[in-house]
C-alpha cells in the first residue's frame, strides 16, 4: 500500500511538470505567422524587406504595430501604391489584421522594410524578426532569405496547407 502511494505521488509530481511543457508544444495560437521570408539583396545593399502570411484565428481584429530585427538599425511597415504610373512605397503606421482571415505581406504589397543594415543576409540565411501586435503582443520568427527569383506563396496555397482551420 505504501508502494502504491509513493508511485501515485511520483505520477502527480510528473504530471505537474510535464503537462505545461506539452501544452506549450501545441499552443492554440491566436495569430499564426506562416513562412516568413526575404528576397536576397546585393551585398552592398543598405536595405531589405521581409514578407510573411499572418493568420488571425480569433474573432477579433488585430493590428500589426511595429517590427524589428537585429540586422537593421531602423524598421518600418510599408505599403506599395501606384501613383502617377509609378510604383511607390510608403510607410504605414499599422497594418490591420482582420478577424478570422489571412493577411499577406508580399512583394509589391504590404511588407516589413529594414534600413541601415548592420548585416546583409545571404541566400539560405535566416535572421530573427519580432512583430508587435496590438492584441497578440510581440511574436518572434526566423526569416529565411530566398533567391531573387523566388515566387511568393499565394493565398490559395497557404490555405491548402491550413485547410483544417477553415473546415
Ligand atoms: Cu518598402
Amino acid at each position: 500500500m505504501r508502494k502504491y502511494t509513493f508511485k501515485h505521488f511520483i505520477f502527480v509530481v510528473l504530471a505537474l511538470f510535464v503537462t505545461p511543457v506539452l501544452a506549450e508544444h501545441h499552443p492554440k495560437q491566436d495569430i499564426e505567422l506562416i513562412m516568413p521570408w526575404s528576397k536576397e539583396v546585393p551585398p552592398t545593399s543598405t536595405v531589405t524587406a521581409a514578407f510573411v502570411t499572418i493568420m488571425n484565428h480569433t474573432s477579433a481584429d488585430d493590428e500589426l504595430l511595429s517590427a524589428s530585427s537585429p540586422i537593421a538599425k531602423k524598421t518600418e511597415l510599408h505599403e506599395h501604391l501606384h501613383q502617377d504610373g509609378m510604383m511607390k512605397m510608403r510607410q504605414v503606421s499599422a497594418i490591420s489584421i482582420p478577424a478570422n482571415s489571412e493577411t499577406l505581406l508580399k512583394p509589391g504589397g504590404l511588407h516589413v522594410m529594414f534600413f541601415d543594415l548592420t548585416q546583409v543576409p545571404k541566400v539560405g540565411d535566416t535572421f530573427p524578426m519580432a512583430l508587435t501586435f496590438k492584441h497578440a503582443g510581440k511574436m518572434s520568427v526566423n526569416v529565411k532569405v530566398e533567391p531573387a527569383t523566388f515566387q511568393a506563396p499565394t493565398s490559395t496555397e497557404s490555405e491548402k496547407k491550413h485547410m483544417h482551420h477553415h473546415h
